[in-house]
């Protein structure tokens, strides 16, 4: 590490891939990021300069590959007046960068720079020109590329101008805006009231050395279970009834099956763990026999908490003082269960309560997760104040800087309910801080049947899984409004090989199960679901790797042809890996698109078609089919016939070779498996095998590369 002083400015030089800029560190206790390792040899480090307008840049080898900009007058003053005015006639003005104390003015090098990151944004994969907030928020309304504020407060971009790329982290829980080249085009403003001047600069050669070291500083992600990227289906809510219904119909036609979600009506008046046996009669048992059926059972959980005496969750917790306070007392607002309380998760004696009680309420009724809710904090009766109270482990955290980081402390309670069983956890989260998918997967909360919400699944997905977040999904079909078949159909194919794949739908709207538009909609679906359990195996590697080594299951193709411009703003393609494109239809009545390709050979997976990279082609995609092209001699191991995800039963694995229809090349990219019980963490240990699969003069070749997990019942053909 190399420490240099400017003026108000310190610059830590911590390797050579990662540096802190700031006047004044922020507290990240709360959220407790990595120590980055120093590498060996000074010689490699960076250096960092004054600028004669006191900004500071940083060069390699005399290169400038990053740089601050020196505040500029007149940034914003058009708004300024504008504002004025409209206030006038009652418009509100957002808060934004322009008002904050502290600013971070990092300087555009050119017009075409694009800019990406921020999380769950429904936007496209660059978000220049746009201005964006980090405060966890609950609007159920129709979100698009400039809706502000979702879910989740991922404060981390990365940034491309021709061959340079960087990446910047905001090391702060309070409310920031991030100004994406929108006042003004030279710049990116990040901006925050109670945040302090302090960030972090990532450096490499390519968006994946970035990534990765941002992934240093805030992972590891969650590693979840195999049966995790199953198939989900959900609703809001089903009754004990339509739950059995629905696993029948499953299972008599051999439809994949993982997970059912029960939500917020199967508990009793919405009181947290209790659950209404009116609704849900012999809740335990249904669960049991579902998990025979090798279906897991996902209930909703909020964080807060109903007041009223007598209800065992609220006393307890009421007696160890566990509750939020404003001014000293008890602070109330509403959510589902009316009066409502929130759990002070800052406190270890809080967090160990819900863990335990998470953990026996799972026993109690045979559910295998848990699913999140509302924790952005939710509330009905206006946002808790900013100084609504948490009293923490060791000092008062105030909700303005505890906001963003209420989910985290709820899923890691929840995690180590788990955790503590030597299981993974199997656990879901709406809300979340950057450091959050340590703890637990996501999803983007409430979308809509809508065609533009499919689309943008996959930028936001896609982002998702650049800032560490890998098992992420959305709802497939839209949560609120009504789907259509097309629709659902399409939304299916293009979120095939999305890492957390669950149908879900709000409360009113038209159901929208598999077989809810009739025969001919059904076997569509039924036909891309069993596709996607086929590529459990290479998924569930491809999640191995992730959390390893921070790279994405699901990636925009710039990831891996960062040099070839064309890929920087592709939102309608996913990269699955390094070898699997998917390339699905997302607009109204198209039953044919345009197919970007970028270097090599690509093969149709259904037809055997090649492609030549660096070109486009039509592709012809009738309602019953998506474009999936896997590159010319890639190798990926495919599992057959499975309708549930039971680690311990699968026995044989196919070995698919990405090859021209008729042609018999030897040529072939072999893949490392991961192969271990799928459900314990016993994979920290180093309990796992590496199979490295290839076909030699067309013959499947399994060469055990690592053997600690010793599974030896697998055949590969
Ligand atoms: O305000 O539990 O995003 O998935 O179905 C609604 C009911 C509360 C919001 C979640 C949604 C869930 C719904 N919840």
């Amino acid at each position: 590490m190399r420490t240099v002083s400017f003026n108000d400015r310190t610059v830590e030089i911590l390797n050579s891939h990662v540096i802190r800029i700031y006047k004044k560190k922020n507290d990240t206790s709360l959220f407790g990021l990595n120590d980055i390792e120093p590498e060996k040899g000074e010689n490699k480090l960076p250096s960092a300069e004054l600028l004669p307008d006191g900004s500071i840049c940083i060069s390699e080898n005399g290169r400038v590959l990053f740089s601050e900009k020196a505040d500029m007058e007149g940034y914003g003053e058009n708004d300024a007046k504008a504002s004025e005015i409209a206030e006038k006639e009652g418009h509100r003005t957002n808060e934004s960068c322009l008002s904050a104390r502290t600013r971070i003015n990092i300087a555009l090098f050119g017009k075409d720079d694009k800019i990406y990151g921020l999380g769950d944004k429904a936007a496209f994969l660059n978000r220049r020109g746009y201005e964006y907030v980090s405060k966890n928020s609950d609007e159920p309304t129709q979100h698009n590329e400039t809706y502000r504020s979702l879910y989740k407060s991922v404060n981390y971009i990365l940034v491309n101008h021709e061959d340079i790329w960087y990446g910047v982290f905001y090391p702060s829980s309070y409310e920031c805006f991030f100004d994406l080249g929108k006042r003004a085009s030279d710049r990116i403003v990040i901006g925050s009231e109670k945040g302090e001047y302090d960030y972090f600069v990532f450096l490499g050669k390519n968006p994946g050395e970035i990534t990765v070291a941002y992934y240093s500083l805030i992972g590891p992600s969650l590693f979840t279970t195999m049966k995790f990227l199953g198939y989900h289906q959900s609703r809001w809510s089903y009754t004990d009834e339509e739950a059995k219904e629905l696993v029948r119909r499953h299972t008599e036609d051999g439809l994949p099956l993982d997970f059912i979600h029960f939500d917020i009506d199967y508990m009793d008046g919405y009181r947290v763990y209790t659950v209404d046996e009116k609704y849900v009669p012999d809740f335990a048992e249904t669960c049991e026999g579902f998990k025979k059926q090798g279906v897991g059972v996902i209930t909703i959980i909020d964080p807060a908490v109903k007041k009223d005496r007598g209800y065992k969750i609220y006393d307890d917790v009421k007696k160890m003082g566990g509750f939020a306070t404003l001014k000293g007392e008890e602070y109330v607002n509403e959510v589902w269960p009316g009066d409502a309380v929130y759990p002070d998760f800052f406190k270890k004696e809080v967090r160990e309560y819900f863990t335990k009680t998470a953990k026996d309420f799972m026993k109690k009724y045979n559910v295998t997760g848990i699913w999140g809710d509302m924790n952005e904090p939710a509330s009905f009766r206006g946002p808790l104040p900013p100084d609504v109270e948490f009293e923490g482990d060791d000092r008062m955290i105030y909700h303005d800087e505890a906001h963003n980081l209420y989910a985290e402390y709820m899923s890691r309670c929840l995690s180590d309910a788990f955790k503590e069983e030597n299981k993974r956890p199997t656990l879901i989260t709406r809300a979340a801080f950057a450091t959050t998918g340590r703890y637990t997967t996501s999803w983007n909360g409430d979308n809509q049947s809508l065609w533009d919400h499919l689309r943008a699944s996959l930028p936001q997905v896609m982002t998702m899984n650049l800032c560490g977040f890998f098992m992420n999904g959305v709802d497939v079909g839209g949560f609120g409004n009504d789907t259509t078949k097309e629709l659902l159909l399409r939304w299916l194919e293009a979120d095939l090989f999305m890492p957390y794949l669950r149908n879900h739908s709000a409360v009113n709207t038209l159901h929208q199960e598999p077989y809810s538009f009739g025969e001919e909609t059904y076997e569509i679906y039924k036909k891309f679901l069993k596709l996607r359990y086929e590529f459990i195996p290479y998924l569930y590697t491809l999640q191995w790797e992730a959390y390893k080594n921070g790279t994405p299951m699901f990636a925009p193709l710039f990831w891996y042809y960062p040099e070839d411009e064309e890929t920087l703003e592709i939102n309608d393609e996913v990269m699955i890996g390094d070898r699997v494109l998917h390339a699905p239809i997302v607009m109204q009545g198209e039953r044919r698109r345009a197919v970007y390709f970028p270097e090599g050979r690509w093969i149709d997976y259904f037809s055997g078609k090649a492609y030549e990279g660096k070109n486009a082609y039509i592709i012809e995609m009738p309602l019953d089919s998506t474009g999936i092209f896997v590159k010319e001699g890639a190798v990926i191991p495919l599992l057959k016939g499975a309708t549930s995800i039971e680690p311990e039963k699968i026995k044989e694995i196919y070995v698919y070779r990405a090859l021209e229809k008729g042609s018999n090349s030897d040529f072939c990219i072999p893949f490392d498996l991961h192969v271990d019980d799928g459900e314990s963490l016993d994979y920290e240990k180093g309990i796992y095998d590496t199979v490295r699969l290839s076909v030699v003069k067309g013959e499947v070749v399994a060469e055990k590369i690592k053997n600690d997990y010793n599974h030896l019942g697998i055949a590969f053909l």
